[in-house]
């Protein structure tokens, strides 16, 4: 599958695409059960919410897992980043973002903010060419906390501000957010599970916590131009990419399979 001209041109020009129900149910039902397996406090790579040790956001999970070693190699998800990139790619991170519905510790949400900031300050990546790949694995409503974008801020460049205190590194203010929304407006991305979301590492995005009781959980995987590589390596892996080999595609059929992930998770005692 590649974007058509006209959603090549959307992209360049909103700074996003979103494709609804690009993977089916059963796909999704796979993913949530490998997940399953990762999501557990003690899991070095999961970050907890302030308070209690609810898991808020799992790094690394191509790292972690054969299934999620093999899904950003999926033809649906390569093919189009390859072409909106123009180039090869390497996988610089990945993200599971589990917003559970009702909680005693409620998962907060996401301050207005751009991803390249993020990369370029603090890990010295050189140039905006890279893509995240969103896969909702939840029905995502304007109710469980849609990530939302304004479109067209990518193409202002960094908004933001250093801000050492700030989880995020930096932070983009409310004058600066309300000027792009001015040129852009706000859109929520909703979609049933298995919608995917390609969005340029500098659009503006942010969510708010979830207080209803249906989960919005997303799955990411952050594809870079082969050429454009991070220089500084403070962190470690799961944070910035050390493996630069160009990802090849590997066949629909075999993304969705599941021998290696028992064998993962037996060496990994999870089981
Ligand atoms: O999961 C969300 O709602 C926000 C995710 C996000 O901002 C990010 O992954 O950069």
């Amino acid at each position: 599958m590649l974007p058509t001209r006209d959603q090549t041109a959307r992209f360049k020009n909103d700074g996003y695409l979103l494709y609804p129900a690009l993977f089916s149910m059963d796909e999704v039902a796979f993913l949530d059960r490998c997940i399953g397996r990762l999501v557990d406090a003690n899991n070095p790579h999961a970050v907890c919410e302030r308070e209690g040790d609810e898991v808020r956001m799992i790094h690394g999970v191509h790292l972690q897992n054969d299934s999620f070693r093999r899904l950003p190699r999926h033809p649906d998800l390569l093919r189009p980043v390859e072409h909106l990139l123009e180039s090869e790619v390497y996988i610089y991170q990945s993200r599971l973002n589990l917003k559970t519905g009702f909680r005693s510790t409620p998962i907060r949400g996401y301050p207005w903010h751009q991803d390249f900031s993020v990369w370029h300050l603090r890990d010295g990546m050189p140039e905006p060419r890279a893509i995240v790949a969103f896969i909702f694995l939840d029905d995502v409503t304007p109710c469980n906390a849609p990530l939302m974008v304004i479109p067209r801020s990518h193409l202002t460049g960094h908004l933001g501000r250093r801000d050492p205190e700030s989880e995020n590194y930096f932070v983009v203010s409310q004058d600066r957010v309300t000027e792009e929304f001015e040129k852009g407006g706000i859109v929520a991305l909703l979609g049933p599970p298995g919608s995917v979301l390609f969005m340029h590492c500098n659009l503006l995005h942010a969510s708010t916590e979830n207080i209803s009781p249906m989960r919005r959980s997303l799955c990411s995987f952050v594809y870079s131009a082969i050429t454009n590589r991070p220089r500084i390596f403070d962190l470690p892996n799961r944070y910035t990419a050390r493996d630069f080999s160009p990802l090849v595609a590997l066949p629909a059929d075999s993304i969705f399979r599941c021998e290696r992930d028992d064998e993962d998770n037996i060496r990994r005692g999870r089981r």
